[in-house]
């Protein structure tokens, strides 16, 4: 399977975020893709598609904050990361955005995903590596592998979060139904409900979105994953949430993997975008499952056993030392 990445995505190097009361050291790390870069071999080169395929995603106004908020940061004397301290909770009508603060505020929902003078590149570089990937996709290979960093799955159609800016997995799924790749499913094992994504899609009826993912009346994002979450008007159903308890290990992970996977192929899906998060991992220290890196192995043969051509998009995983090698332990298993 090919791997992609880009050195600009190491641009983006955030110093703190403001976790339980406290400033904490960010933990979404430049450690996290070195790890994975060392563990794995033969790095294709990322093309640039431009920002159409982002447009087909994000708002443009978004883009354009997202593009220019840390030279606006700069120019109103500030120093260091950018990042918002008042967030509107009603959105009903149009906000007024002058100040840097209170678009910074307006276009993300948590204070743990700073904007830095290299995250509008890395991003925009995490997102051209899952473009490339599916690119070799659409040239006929049968899966590809994006190492995407920073992140995109909380990432919406006009805010940040959860250490997200663009939305990978999303951009990459619109661009494939553009290549008449469809119809497209999208399954996120990773640790955290993939809110952005569930967003972006809970209205079409023509992508189906299944996670499997960390109770959020436990844990992050709180506010979106519940099972009850299944889409709406004509996409009623095309949303499927299984959230799982703290401690899930292999074997109690192993039965919602298999619903997710029935209902994908249920859905007659043509292609797969995995977003695949190793935050699983028993020793990740911002999560709190159980699985051990020969489950990657299992989880990634099951998937691979749909059948379907398959994007896997890089999400989450901190356990830095071993993030790596329990990504080739994936890729080996798929
Ligand atoms: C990103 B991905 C905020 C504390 C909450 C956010 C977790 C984001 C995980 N400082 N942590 O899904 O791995
Ligand atoms: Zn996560």
């Amino acid at each position: 399977m090919k791997r992609f990445f880009d050195d600009r995505q190491l641009r983006h190097a955030p110093a703190r975020e403001l976790h339980n009361g406290d400033w904490t050291d960010h933990a979404e790390t430049v450690a996290r893709p070195r790890s994975i870069l060392s563990a794995l071999d033969d790095w294709q080169p990322v093309r640039d598609f431009g920002r159409e395929p982002l447009r087909a995603v994000h708002d443009d106004a978004y883009l354009d904050f997202l593009e220019g908020a840390h030279a606006e940061w700069i120019a109103a004397g500030r120093t260091g990361d950018a990042i918002g301290y008042t967030f509107p909770v009603v959105r009903r009508r149009a906000l007024r955005l002058d100040r840097i603060d209170a678009k910074l505020g307006a276009y993300s929902y948590d204070a743990g995903t700073p904007i830095t003078a290299g995250t509008w590149d890395a991003a925009y570089w995490s997102a051209q590596t899952a473009l490339s990937a599916l690119d070799r996709i659409a040239g006929g290979d049968r899966s590809a592998f994006a190492l995407c960093r920073p992140p995109g799955h909380h990432a919406g159609r006009d805010y940040l979060g959860g250490y997200c800016y663009l939305n990978n997995a999303a951009i990459a799924a619109r661009r494939a139904q553009a290549l008449n790749l469809g119809p497209v499913a999208i399954l996120d094992i990773d640790y955290h409900h993939g809110n952005g994504t569930q967003d972006i899609f809970y209205a079409d009826p023509d992508i189906f979105f299944a996670s499997i993912h960390a109770d959020p009346r436990c844990d992050y994002p709180f506010y979106w994953g519940h099972a009850d979450e299944t889409g709406e008007g004509a996409a009623i159903g095309t949303t499927l949430n299984l959230p799982l308890p703290r401690g899930t290990d292999g074997a109690a992970y192993r039965p919602a993997l298999d619903r997710a996977l029935a209902a994908i192929t249920r859905w007659s899906a043509r292609m797969l975008i995995l977003s695949f998060g190793a935050d699983t991992f028993v020793g990740d220290p911002i999560s709190h499952f159980a699985l051990e890196r020969d489950d990657y192995r299992e989880i990634a043969a099951a998937i691979a056993a749909l059948d379907l051509p398959t994007l896997i998009v890089m999400e989450g995983g901190y356990a830095v030392g071993e993030l790596g090698a329990n990504v080739a332990a994936f890729l080996d298993g798929f």
